[in-house]
């Protein structure tokens, strides 16, 4: 089962344990140690007593008492010094032995904070990498939930280079689309009105807009373009021969679906299916009803995490999300971060969604 990073307050999970970053005495403390001492009442201390504290890179196992989770994995994180004083290998540990203490009690779900990274100093951005880097290679053999919850937005921050790339990357995108139409009613019946180049929508709200709104003219003036009637969409003419290629390959496979034609990539790459749903980030029992049945509708987050776990190329990815009725557009703040990241060849389901994070998109996988 897959890693899910969210946004909340560790304490409100419901879900089989949660770790708290602890300190040595595991008597509880401030930050994350405190809200978890706070909510789960006396009891969790009366238990903690008992312990006889804990030593950095180690964790230990209680009850949730008032929490709504059934365990608490107490573990205590390196400080910060620097980084040349095995702080790594120490957090590490960390996340290794919580995750062993997990599967030991027969934990279905987990969750994690980004331990260390707050009164222990340790950079946020490096913790981050830690963390993902270790539930990911655990999740390689083992099933289970993973919850990474960041309490604040900037506990998960993708490098100012990247986003800074990221963000010119969208500005060109939308550059070359020129403007965006949003629909001003909510029926589906609406007028297109022009909105300008920088507006985003979100992905569902893009999707729908994209595939309503009416072509328009590049060459309109801005304040023109609402009174326009639609035109014909500009193209490019293809090379004949490519037009029957594509034609005759579209009429063989015009009736494979997505389950379909996902199950025949994961065999022309050589993968298996665990490597390819464990790639994608997404849950076991969700690519067992995909492949199971046969007409199978994925979310648009889902489609795209098999395109990226199987790394195809941007058209290949078109063509897999059409199978699932989707497409990818220029209007979609989302969409064009997945090109990003598909045109640059990187695959990694992980730093996609750090991305899509730092830009307020819905994650992949699931
Ligand atoms: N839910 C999720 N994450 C949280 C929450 C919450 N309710 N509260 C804070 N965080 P920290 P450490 C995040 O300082 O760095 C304690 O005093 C927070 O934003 O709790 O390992 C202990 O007793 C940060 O990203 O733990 C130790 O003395 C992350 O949790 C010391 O702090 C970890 O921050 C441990 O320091």
């Amino acid at each position: 089962m897959p890693l899910q990073i969210i946004r909340n307050d560790i304490t409100k999970l419901t879900c089989d344990a949660i770790v708290n970053a602890a300190n040595p005495s595991l008597l509880g403390g401030g930050g994350v140690d405190g809200a978890i001492h706070k909510a789960a009442g006396k009891g969790l201390l009366r238990e903690c007593r008992k312990l006889g504290g804990c030593k950095t890179g180690q964790a230990k196992l209680t009850g949730g008492h008032d929490l709504p989770c059934k365990y608490v994995i107490h573990t205590v994180g390196p400080k910060w010094r620097g980084g040349q004083n095995g702080e790594r290998e120490q957090l590490q540990s960390c996340y290794r032995a919580s995750l062993r203490l997990a599967l030991e009690h027969e934990c279905q779900s987990v969750a994690f904070p980004l331990i260390s990274s707050g009164v222990y100093g340790y950079p946020k951005e490096q913790a981050l990498k830690v963390a993902v880097d270790c539930i990911t290679e655990f999740l390689i053999e083992h099933d289970m939930l993973v919850y990474l919850v960041v309490f604040d937005k900037s506990s998960f921050q993708i490098s100012e280079k990247l986003f800074a790339d990221i963000a010119a990357f969208i500005d060109d995108k939308y550059v070359d689309t020129h403007f965006l139409f949003r629909r001003t009613q909510q029926d589906g019946r609406g007028e297109s009105t022009f909105v300008g180049a920088t507006e985003i929508l979100p992905p569902q709200e893009s999707e729908r807009a994209a595939r309503s709104a009416e072509p328009f003219r590049e060459d309109a003036a801005p304040s023109d373009l609402h009174k326009l009637p639609p035109v014909a969409a500009k193209t490019t003419a293809a090379p004949m021969q490519t037009m029957e290629f594509s034609l005759a390959d579209a009429l063989r496979r015009e009736d494979e679906s997505f389950s379909q034609a996902l199950l025949r990539k994961i065999d022309e790459k050589g993968m298996t299916d665990s490597a390819c749903y464990k790639k994608a980030n997404v849950d076991r029992k969700l690519f067992s009803k995909i492949r199971s049945d046969v007409h199978y509708h994925p979310s648009k987050q889902t489609a795209i995490a098999f395109a990226i776990a199987l790394e195809l190329s941007l058209d290949e990815t078109k063509d897999l999300l059409l199978k699932a009725g989707f497409a990818l557009s220029h209007s979609s703040k989302f969409d064009i971060i997945i090109e990003y990241f598909i045109t640059r060849g990187n695959y990694n389901v992980f730093e996609i969604n750090e991305a899509l994070f730092a830009f307020d998109q819905a994650l992949l996988g699931v």
